[in-house]
């Protein structure tokens, strides 16, 4: 598929100017500095070494004090207390890590963790129910919970009281728990709000601990599930959630918990596409990143709740030795496999739903449906269709009656609002805008499906339906060194808002030895013709096809990362090319 180049502005060519002198760097690295938001020395500085001691005040946060208060009371009249979260990676490391620091000081702390498909997402009255039954008079919720009005007002009723530490957006009414958590509350004052579920349980406790004077140090063992719900819910990796992430990254990498190392072992880590050839022939080592976390890690634990039970998850998190970890890991493993299983059949089902449709060259959106598809999967598909065409996708399948599914954008274009437009014809929707959720009765289908491509067809921009690549800066071969490398090694952990940069280099030609390897991976190396210098190796995945592009004898552009890559115990760096292009054709600017 075309991709379109377009190119980030340079920012502020003083502020450049002025940061490349006070750190001593060149402008190349001060101009990414600064596209990410890093204009001063004192930025710069914990920009590169992040540290725990920034963390912010956790009683900076509205209803903290509430909170902690209502839970050293709970521990001081012998409550039990349940802990509850939602059912994926964001809720299940929340609720593994409030519930081991809980746990650690107290015994009569239990979890629960609602069943996707009975309960659905959120506080859901079966859970208050066993709260009830089972004497909770205080429920933790985590990841969840915001706008959960009546549902609280249900336990409130049962003499049970909520403490809420949630990151979603309120709605126009709070619930009535004792304390409600939230940085996007209207009236909270926290300096960050885009912590995760997670970082909020443990922001919570953190101010435990600092009330109570425990060491901080006693809360770092908990900053790998921090990073790998920050990782998965996809949350920028900014402020204070780089601080987090770092910190996580190196426990995880150093000295991961024993469920982590499990699923580690069952996700064979050579395997990850964007390396795969290179570990399918050497033996590659090098640590995780942030993207590990999401594409190994993530699903595997995600898996569990879409197959079976989130409980399943939150009884690895917490597996306090390695024989009991690899034990539930294998069998989260085979709730990943039967998922992948899963989403390859639906995927291919609904490929050929397509090739099958006569009109499809002329559509602007994607609507595939079988009545037949397990729910589980059917965002996991919705995305894969999405890379695939390129356009608005619907997904759907049959539950209780109604035609429901998952739907999924293109960058740029507002799903939630053309799905919106249909709501006459709709029984539920909620999401935001690249994803939604929605369910509709049988007889209305057709009329929505016509409705919904005819609003994306009048609505959506040329520009939209042609995926993106996104360049930080068009630099010459000579830029890319190895001291370049060892500092701009020292921009991650990369993410959202803080993305490996990308770099184009115009006019390269290849040395002659261009060839395809592997599954159909382009190895080349590239120099400028006219210029002397070292020719760098690169590689092209999935991207055989231009060879002939390569192998013209014709100068082309060329956009890619900067990576290092480890040989026979050597260090080299490698270009990771993400398109090529023949010379001719242009790229766009967004200054
Ligand atoms: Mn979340």
């Amino acid at each position: 598929m075309d991709k379109r180049w377009v190119i980030k502005g340079r920012g502020d060519p003083e502020i450049v100017q002025q940061l490349s002198r006070e750190l001593n760097i060149n402008t190349l690295l001060t101009t990414l500095l600064v596209q990410r938001g890093v204009t001063t020395f004192e930025e710069a500085r914990s920009f590169f070494r992040p540290k725990l001691l920034q963390l912010h005040d956790p009683f900076l946060m509205k209803d903290m004090d509430r909170a902690v208060y209502r839970i050293e009371n709970a521990i001081r009249n012998h409550e039990n207390i349940l802990v509850y979260g939602d059912y994926d990676v964001d809720g299940t490391t929340a609720v593994a890590l409030v519930y081991t620091f809980l746990k650690s000081l107290y015994r009569e702390v239990d979890f629960y963790i609602p069943d996707r498909y009975s309960e659905g997402y959120g506080i859901s009255k079966a859970g208050i129910d066993f709260a009830h039954e089972n004497k909770f008079s205080l429920i933790i919720a985590l990841d969840c919970g915001i706008k959960a009005v009546e549902n609280i007002d249900y336990a409130l009723k049962r003499g049970i009281d909520f403490i809420v530490c949630d990151h979603h957006r309120p709605g126009d009414h709070l619930p009535a728990a004792y304390a409600i958590l939230d940085p996007k509350r209207a009236d909270c004052n926290y300096p960050y709000d885009e912590l995760s579920g997670c970082g909020l349980g443990f922001k919570l406790v953190q101010a435990f601990s600092k009330k109570n004077h425990m060491p901080f140090k006693r809360l770092e063992k908990y900053l790998d599930l921090v990073v790998v719900s920050i990782a998965a819910d996809i949350v920028p990796i900014t402020g204070e959630n780089r601080i987090l992430a770092y910190y996580g990254l190196k426990l995880l990498n150093s000295n991961p918990r024993p469920a982590f190392t499990a699923i580690l072992h069952y996700s064979n880590i050579k395997k990850k596409n964007e390396f795969q050839y290179v570990e399918e022939e050497f033996a590659f080592n090098r640590k995780l990143t942030i993207s590990d976390l999401v594409f190994l890690i993530g699903p595997r634990i995600n898996a569990a709740g879409r197959m079976e039970s989130g409980r399943n998850s939150v009884e690895l998190l917490v597996s306090t030795t390695i024989e009991s970890a690899i034990e539930k890991a294998e069998q989260i493993n085979q709730f990943n496999i039967e998922r992948r299983n899963l989403d390859t059949m639906i995927t291919q089902q609904a490929l050929s739903q397509i090739a099958a449709d006569p009109d499809f060259q002329n559509k602007k959106t994607t609507i595939v449906y079988n009545p037949d598809w397990h729910k589980g999967v059917l965002g996991i598909v919705a995305s894969r269709l999405t890379e695939q065409y390129y356009r608005p996708t619907i997904i759907l399948t049959k539950a209780n009656g109604l035609i429901t599914g998952s739907a999924r954008s293109v960058k740029d274009f507002d799903i939630y609002n053309a799905i919106d437009q249909c709501i006459d014809l709709l029984e539920h929707f909620g999401g935001h805008k690249y994803a939604a959720g929605l369910s509709i009765k049988p007889e209305n289908f057709e009329a929505f499906k016509a409705r919904f491509e005819s609003i994306v067809a009048s609505t959506i921009e040329e520009r939209m339906r042609v995926p993106e690549i996104e360049i930080d800066a068009k630099v010459r071969l000579s830029s890319i060194s190895t001291k370049f490398y060892k500092i701009l090694k020292q921009f991650a952990p990369f993410g959202p808002e803080n993305m490996a940069p990308v770099f184009m280099t115009e006019g390269v030609v290849d040395t002659g030895f261009a060839c395809v390897v592997g599954k159909n991976h382009l190895k080349l190396s590239v120099i400028h013709p006219d210029i002397s210098g070292f020719p760098l190796a690169a590689i092209a995945f999935q991207q055989g096809e231009k060879l002939s592009i390569v192998q013209s004898g014709r100068p082309f552009s060329i956009c890619y990362h900067v990576e290092e890559n480890e040989w026979n115990g050597h260090v080299s760096l490698q270009l990771n090319i993400k398109d090529i292009k023949p010379l001719a054709e242009g790229w766009e600017r967004t200054d």
